[in-house]
């Protein structure tokens, strides 16, 4: 079995710390190949950044799609580009909010997410109510760390260990819920300090991608997923129309 993991920002270092947390959660004869697209922003934290990162996050699973992959995760936790990638791809495509959110309702009655800046904060909650878990997610909040200081502020671990602790009082929640791939590292670590569950979407994503394609799941094409119409695509963009 083949997971592709698509950091859809271009930090390398992070897309490297991205693999490495697929493949602690993945089984014997299950391989993870972990990229960030050839383009796009080295981070994301807007809704600019996140639409700007989906041609690359699309590109990666084109390329998937001929390299075989059997599943994608897709480690942002915005999960940018993926309904469009599911159109594209055979097999399973799963979000990290998406998986970190519902995974979190399998292990209590409420979940707080603890994010980086205030002004992701709203797509959060959107992105919430649209996989409908809203009603579950009793707060998101943010440690107001930028995406990739969370690799070089020494705080950084304790200003979202408190983040975490605040979260959980306030909102007399079960389960926190990570809310940026960069912060996966930090879970082991942050679950062990608190005392409960600690849900890192990246390993949550690729634990489901693999259950879904141990089950032999693929996304249908019935639909909304089916492949898109075949049509002309200008300029920058001429590399991207589907096949006729
Ligand atoms: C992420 N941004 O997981 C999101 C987190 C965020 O570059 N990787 C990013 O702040 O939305």
């Amino acid at each position: 079995m083949l997971i592709k993991v698509i950091n859809p920002n271009t930090t390398l270092s992070m897309t490297k710390m991205i693999g490495e947390s697929a493949r602690a959660v993945v089984g014997p004869g299950v391989t993870v190949e972990a990229v960030s697209p050839s383009m796009g922003p080295a981070s994301i934290e807007s809704h600019y950044d996140d639409a700007l990162s989906v041609p690359g996050v699309l590109q990666e699973v084109l390329l998937g799609e001929e390299g075989g992959a059997d599943g994608y995760v897709i480690a942002c936790f915005g999960d940018p580009g993926l309904l469009a990638a599911r159109e594209v791809a055979a097999g399973p495509v799963v979000g990290i909010a998406e998986a970190g959110m519902k995974s979190a309702t399998y292990l209590g009655r409420t979940f707080s997410v603890v994010t980086t800046l205030g002004r992701t904060v709203g797509h959060t909650w959107e992105l919430a109510h649209r996989y409908g878990v809203g009603a579950a997610c009793a707060g998101v909040y943010a440690c107001e760390i930028p995406v990739l200081d969370l690799e070089t502020d020494p705080a950084a671990r304790s200003r979202i260990l408190a983040a975490c602790r605040d979260a959980l009082v306030r909102d007399g929640s079960d389960v926190v819920v990570l809310g940026c791939a960069g912060m996966a590292d930090f879970c082991v670590d942050l679950s062990a300090s608190l005392g409960v569950p600690v849900i890192d979407g990246v390993a949550a994503a690729t634990a489901t991608v693999q259950a879904l394609v141990t089950l032999g799941l693929r996304t249908s094409k019935r639909l909304e997923f089916a492949s898109p119409a075949a049509k002309t695509y200008d300029g920058m963009l001429q590399g991207f129309a589907p096949p006729r």
